[in-house]
């Protein structure tokens, strides 16, 4: 049988286990990623481990989501990290040098390649033909020491590309017809690999907006072949000799196969509040806009943005509409300043914010109480965007820009405008005058760490209880994101302070005038108890941030029993020895409340290597049983007292 591109990859960099799905599997990483959020944690774990030189082929830290710097963290954050990154071998793109997973595919991705990064969004770089998967700050820092990343290995779901996209649909509504078919839910363990004649029509960062927002089908990562196309794109770059040709066998079987005619597709919208509630423009058309933004690492590459300030060029911004442009990187930002773009947007009343992450992380430009927000980004995870109930619909470029001209939600096609032709450049402005260095190990040794005060070590984590004795802190139902576990936004300044940050674990579920989840697992905590969490399906989808498992650790939570855990929250409570449980019989899940008290012989079911364990609901004089599903490592991390322990141990 041939290979897809993923299992080539994946065959060149094998270290661990057998290539089988469903096998763990441990793969040697040629390149890292890190940004400020995660970024410190990251290197705060890398500087515990008492390494001092980063041994992956290449690393870089980036710094574009923390930029608002209210008070002094922000900042101190970022010389932290342009400090520390820079000793220990990594490069660092500047703040202001552009979104991390846009800088990383002009600059930096490879195909061919393996790359990890401590961002969910990670798999941009598979539009490029690299094998690019999110995870948490500690396995980005285990693989910056040059051990392997493990993971499962994966059925990968073909997708058969035809035919050529028509004018005014856009990338972004291939990636969010595949949200409708496989939905946010269900798709752990499968890599998403695009083929067919349709791939060619498409250019790089198009292929990229597809990978980006693959993150959302909670797949492991998502890849495209690396063509003409892609050797075009590099040699734009000035990169053309870091290109390979890599294509799937023509017998390359797929676990599963979905076609998609590009030419039947039609512009889309996940609507408020899941990036699955996918919805066609047409039955939206009509329904006030109050907010328009263009930007994110999704969708505000050149062609994305140029494509609606020609769009935009002898109109204007509809009155009633706040309107926004963030270009994903200082490339975009000059090139599109070069051909004109953003002299239009200027005339024509858009707000222009730096090339960085912005309101997609809840850092400004907050919708208004009720208003319609449209957004070229990738989540509308509730109360993302910074407003309580807010109505965030994701949609392409050109269904921004044709509504933030219209007024209201509409089909590009349907206002008279004519389609305009953006051609990919062939050569990009090149200034790579915000990218620092790594240093030489010589220069290395006289350089020092700056670490203000605000920068906190990460706290330990422990072994797991040998009983669990503890109660149920909280129970919550399905699709439970890690902006709702650790909010993001204006509680960014807190991420190199979990003792701080972690007052404000699931703070948009805490009710005015009782004690907040954060006080009441610290109560249990002292009472020697454990704390624990019940969930529904897909817990902890979203986004990598470690925190999400980090800050409720320190509280003392030991176990999550959900119905289902997303890969990275998974990967991120074991590796801070949190003991992850699935319902055997998910009906149990109606059985349980808020308060309950549960014991089980938690350790020792561990240890055993048992597949279930059974729990005692003291509270409603009954028993359940979960299943416990770790693989032979997973039970090691966790009877160590996670990944850090382990590795410093050997
Ligand atoms: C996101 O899009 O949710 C983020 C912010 O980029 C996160 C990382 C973080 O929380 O720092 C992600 O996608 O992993
Ligand atoms: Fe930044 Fe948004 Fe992309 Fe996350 S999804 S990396 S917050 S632009």
């Amino acid at each position: 049988m041939g290979l897809s591109v993923t299992y080539k990859i994946l065959r060149e960099h094998l270290i661990e286990g057998e290539l089988k799905a469903g096998n763990e599997i441990g793969i040697k990483i040629d390149q890292t990623l890190t940004q400020d959020a995660t970024g410190t944690t990251c290197y705060l774990l890398f500087e515990s481990m008492g390494i001092d030189r980063i041994k992956a082929k290449l690393a870089v830290s980036y710094v574009d989501h923390n930029m608002a710097q209210f008070g002094p963290e922000n900042h101190n954050d970022h010389l932290y990290l342009q400090s520390i990154s820079r000793k220990v071998g990594a490069w660092h793109s500047r703040p202001g040098n552009g979104i991390c997973h846009q800088v990383n595919l002009e600059r930096f991705s490879r195909p061919g390649w393996t790359l990890i990064g401590s961002d969910s969004h990670t798999p941009t770089a598979g539009g490029i033909g690299m094998l690019a998967i999110g995870a948490g700050g500690l396995d980005v820092a285990v693989a910056m020491a040059g051990g392997a990343f493990y993971l499962t290995c994966p059925r990968v779901i073909g997708v058969h590309l035809k035919g050529k996209l028509k004018p005014w649909v856009s990338s972004k509504d291939i990636i969010l017809k595949l949200l409708s078919i496989l939905t946010t839910k269900g798709n752990v363990g499968c890599v998403v690999e695009y083929f067919g004649e349709g791939v060619k029509s498409l250019t790089i960062p198009q292929r990229a907006t597809c990978t980006n927002m693959g993150a959302e089908l909670g797949v492991t990562t998502s890849i495209f072949p690396s063509d003409e196309v892609t050797k075009s794109f590099l040699a734009a770059q000035s990169r053309e000799e870091q290109w390979i040709e890599l294509c799937a066998d023509s017998d390359a079987e797929y676990d599963r196969v979905i076609e998609i005619d590009l030419n039947e597709l039609e512009p889309l919208a996940a609507a408020p509040s899941s990036p699955d509630n996918i919805v066609p423009i047409k039955e939206l058309a009509g329904q006030k806009v109050g907010q328009v933004i263009i930007g994110s690492c999704t969708n505000s590459s050149y062609r994305d943005l140029m494509i609606c300030a020609k769009a935009l060029e002898g109109r204007t911004i509809h009155p009633d509409v706040e309107f926004a442009v963030a270009p994903g990187s200082r490339q975009v930002m000059e090139m599109i300043d070069r051909a004109g773009g953003l002299q239009t947007f200027i005339q024509a009343g858009a707000r222009i914010l730096e090339s960085a992450c912005g309101p997609c992380i809840g850092m400004g430009l907050s919708p208004a109480d009720g208003v319609i927000s449209l957004r070229s980004f990738n989540r509308n995870f509730p109360g993302r965007s910074g407003t309580k109930g807010d109505k965030v619909y994701l949609v392409s470029p050109e269904v921004c820009i044709s509504s933030a001209i219209t007024g209201e939600i509409v089909n590009p096609a349907d206002i008279g405008i004519e389609y305009p032709q953006i051609e990919e450049p062939s050569q990009f402005v090149i200034n790579d005058n915000m990218l620092q260095l790594p240093m030489t190990e010589t220069e290395a040794k006289s350089a020092t760490i700056i670490r203000a005060p605000s920068i906190v070590p990460p706290p330990l984590s422990e072994k797991p209880p040998a009983k669990l004795d503890g109660t149920v802190l909280i129970k919550l139902g399905d699709k439970i994101s890690t902006d709702i576990i650790m909010p993001a936004g204006s509680f960014l300044k807190y991420r190199s302070n979990v003792p701080e940050y972690a007052k404000y674990v699931f703070n948009s579920l805490n009710e005015p005038g009782e004690p907040s989840f954060a006080q009441r697992a610290l109560a249990i905590k002292e009472q020697n108890r454990a704390g624990i969490i019940v969930a529904g399906e897909s817990y902890g989808q979203g986004s990598s941030r470690e925190h999400a498992a980090l800050c409720p650790m320190y509280l003392g939570v030991k176990a999550v029993i959900a119905k289902s855990i997303e890969r990275i929250h998974l990967a991120n409570l074991i590796n801070f020895a949190i003991v992850p449980l699935i319902f055997a019989n998910p009906e149990d899940y109606d059985n349980i409340d808020r308060d309950d008290q549960l014991r089980a012989e938690l350790l020792k079911a561990i240890e055993n290597a048992d597949e279930t364990i059974e729990i005692e609901n003291i509270t409603k004089n009954s028993t359940f049983v979960c299943k416990i599903i770790l693989s032979q490592r997973q039970r090691k991390i966790l009877f160590a007292g996670g990944l850090l322990p382990m590795v410093k141990n050997g």
